[in-house]
């Protein structure tokens, strides 16, 4: 197809080869058990525990569920300090547990949540800190930990763009309480719809796994009105799948960003993120650039808008800013003094297309754009 024509997102599911999948549809039709903690369902938790490092895994429908768990998980209530520089899904969870979000600015250089700001937004209704792995990168954990264990509060982690990676060897899922993750159709690990919550004992899993399943602990015992948020089958074969080739997708994420990084130096008023200090088997899940209008000469809007003119469908993650949003707007926490640093990264950045089958051509293409944009 014509490359001017031709739509190029900021994202694309890597999928295997169908002729993989088929022989799990066959044993799926076969056995007639779709869902329910079934063969493939028990099998990935157990394959992924492995290959992420992690102690234990409960699968779930999607990412927002598992966070909206999460939360009922530890009897989190009164108010969590979070992040505003997120997806929406990351404050709505709060909402959906009548918790009171307070909202802290981030950090300017990996936009994660500011530590240094956390202290004074604590109040004794205070239960909870959710902070989220942007970008995959992660969150300054120690001293959020130092925080939580001072003031007796819990952490979860929203770690949905952080599937795989590693902080110093050790996966950033171990730490917290906590750790959601999402296996949307953009995330690098994708079985379509799916999430996950790491934890790091049995008992936590157990209640975990009755908790998503309706609060049922055995035929006839409901131990806390719990929810459905099971992962069926079909997304369980699927992601055994996606396991195997993970690394391979990474490796070709990793080529296309090391080309970014090295053509977009160049470009004055254009900056991206640092590489993270100990972080390991990263997984590029987005690769943001960020328009500092006075030195570049245009806009960010000017650029995202350019750029899609031209069939570059980049996406503004994350703006709007979580707090901007009709729900949270009114909260004093989400006042733009509060904010300033996120308020000024969310419009400033764009996420450029990054996914293992894009055309060279085309990443080509994208930074030509973005050069001759450029006074
Ligand atoms: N916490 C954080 C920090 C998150 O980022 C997210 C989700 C969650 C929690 C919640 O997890 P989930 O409940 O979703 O598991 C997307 C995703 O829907 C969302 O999962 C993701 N974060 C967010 C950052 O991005 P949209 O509205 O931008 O998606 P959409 O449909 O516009 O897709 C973007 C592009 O991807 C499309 O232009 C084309 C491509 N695409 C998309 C889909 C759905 C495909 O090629 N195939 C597809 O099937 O929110």
């Amino acid at each position: 197809m014509n490359i001017k024509k031709r739509k190029i997102f900021v994202t694309q599911p890597a999928l295997p080869d169908l002729q993989e999948f088929i022989p799990y549809l066959e044993d799926i039709w076969q056995s007639k058990h779709l869902t329910n903690n079934a063969k493939y369902h028990q099998q990935l938790e157990k394959e992924m525990a492995d290959y992420l490092g992690v102690k234990y895994i409960s699968l779930f429908a999607n990412g927002t569920l598992a966070l909206l768990t999460a939360l009922q998980v530890l009897k989190i209530t009164g108010e969590v300090i979070t992040t505003p520089y997120s997806f929406v899904a990351t404050t709505n969870v709060l909402w959906w547990n009548r918790i009171k979000p307070v909202f802290v600015d981030i950090e300017p250089t990996y936009c994660n949540m500011d530590p240094e700001k956390i202290e004074a937004a604590i109040t004794p209704q205070t239960t909870a800190i959710l902070p989220v792995h942007v970008y995959g990168n992660p969150c300054y954990v120690d001293r959020i930990q130092e925080i939580a264990d001072m003031y007796e509060l819990k952490v979860i982690y929203d770690a949905a763009h952080a599937f795989g990676n590693k902080l110093n060897g050790n996966s950033i899922l171990n730490y917290g309480d906590l750790s959601t993750l999402s296996f949307h159709a953009t995330k690098p690990f994708t079985t379509m719809e799916g999430g996950a919550i790491v934890c790091h004992d049995e008992k936590t899993k157990k209640r975990i796994d009755y908790l998503k399943n309706f609060g049922f602990a055995d035929e006839v015992t409901v131990i806390s009105p719990g929810i459905n948020s099971k992962m069926n089958e079909m997304q369980a074969a699927l992601g055994l799948l996606q396991l195997k080739h993970h690394q391979e997708n990474i490796e070709k994420r990793k080529g296309i960003a090391e080309i970014y990084k090295s053509e977009l130096k160049q470009i004055n008023g254009i900056s991206v993120l640092p590489d993270f200090p100990g972080l390991g088997n990263y997984n590029y899940s987005y690769f943001p650039i960020f328009v500092d209008e006075n030195k570049y000469g245009k806009s960010r809007d000017e650029l995202y808008f350019n750029l899609k003119d031209n069939g570059i469908h980049g996406r503004r993650y994350f703006y709007p800013l979580i707090s901007d949003f009709p729900p949270y707007r009114g909260l004093v926490s989400a006042e733009k003094e509060n904010l300033q640093i996120a308020k000024d990264i969310s419009e400033k950045v764009i996420c450029l297309p990054i996914y293992p089958r894009l055309e060279i051509k085309h990443i080509i293409k994208i930074i030509d754009i973005i050069e001759s944009n450029a006074i």
